[in-house]
């Protein structure tokens, strides 16, 4: 039959929590961030952090989580790296009583849902992301023909399928551009350089590239540099993240936007994971709000940046 958000486990109000937080990878900086964030958030929230790096492995992540289980954490905080294969992990950490809540990513809606196989998702809007870095490009865009590259995240991971769609779409709506190329460089700084390298040797009228992070914006410019072109002059660069790098070069003016998303999520898994405990229903969405970082104001945020 069909399971009621009350099948759910419980968590029982303790002084102390064995909190497992299960992290994809950490060769960004944003990854980093986000597990300092929960770090920091254990010293404060009572937690015994149980803390794993599956290392860009799904797989990993799976047995990461299983391991996690056979500990008896009391709950788990899970950034899913991709949208299905982490699934069988979300359903064995109900099944052991554990609450889940998913924390940046999610999975694939059609097979797990928030409120009845984990409690929740933290975490951005990811269309709106994509929407809002296509709406400043049709706005500040100078020329008449925007010839787009798009840098792909991990591919199956809910931001990379989410940033795709929002951009995607706000573009469809403009008939000044066009993407002509779009390929996933997994989120990561050196493989979007790589990819960048080789799509500019197949398309070298592009005038725009939209990475779906900072770290592939970051690599996508150096690869631009190498070939001699001048990005922020030649080609406009739109990004997603809110990294020191990406900030210092939209200051240098090599970069237009990045749309924030932010990795703190520390304070916020301490804060829901205490409301749940007292009983409070938590939304299947706890939305976490993003800024825009432009030249306008990436001056007066770099500090606070990672
Ligand atoms: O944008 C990227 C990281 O899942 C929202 O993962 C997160 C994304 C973030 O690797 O930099």
């Amino acid at each position: 039959g069909m399971a009621l958000a009350q099948d759910l486990p419980p968590l029982e109000a303790k002084d102390s929590y064995k909190v497992g937080f299960a992290q994809t990878e950490s060769n960004n900086p944003w990854r980093i961030a986000q597990t300092k964030s929960f770090q920091d958030t254990a010293a404060t929230c009572g937690w015994e952090l149980v803390l794993t790096d599956a290392g860009g492995s799904a797989a990993k992540q799976v047995a990461d989580v299983d391991s996690m289980i056979a500990q008896g954490i009391d709950v788990l905080f899970l950034p899913p790296r991709e949208e299905s294969p982490l699934i069988p992990a979300v359903m064995r950490a109900k099944g052991a009583g554990i609450p889940t809540f998913l924390v940046d990513r999610s999975v694939d809606p059609n097979v797990a849902q928030a409120g009845r196989d984990y409690v929740s998702f933290l975490g951005s809007d990811f269309i709106d992301q994509g929407g809002r870095a296509a709406g400043w490009l049709t706005e500040n865009f100078k020329g008449d023909k925007g010839v787009i590259i798009e840098l792909e995240g991990t591919t199956g991971s809910s931001p990379a399928n989410d940033r795709k769609k929002g951009f995607d779409d706000a573009i469809a709506g403009d008939s000044r551009f066009s993407i002509v190329a779009s390929r996933s460089g997994d989120f990561a700084r050196d493989e979007g350089r790589k990819v960048m390298e080789t799509l500019l040797q197949a398309h070298p009228d592009v005038n725009v590239v939209y990475a779906h992070n900072d770290e592939m914006a970051i690599g996508a410019i150096q690869a631009l540099e190498a070939a001699g072109r001048k990005p922020g002059e030649d080609v406009t660069i739109v990004s997603v993240d809110g990294t020191r790098d990406a900030l210092q070069a939209i200051i240098d003016g090599k970069m237009g936007v990045t749309v924030e998303s932010s990795p703190f999520f520390g304070p916020l898994a301490c804060d829901t994971m205490k409301k749940y405990a007292a009983g409070e229903t938590i939304t299947p969405w706890v939305k976490v709000e993003d800024r825009i970082f432009t030249k306008e104001n990436a001056a007066e945020h770099i500090g606070e940046a990672y």
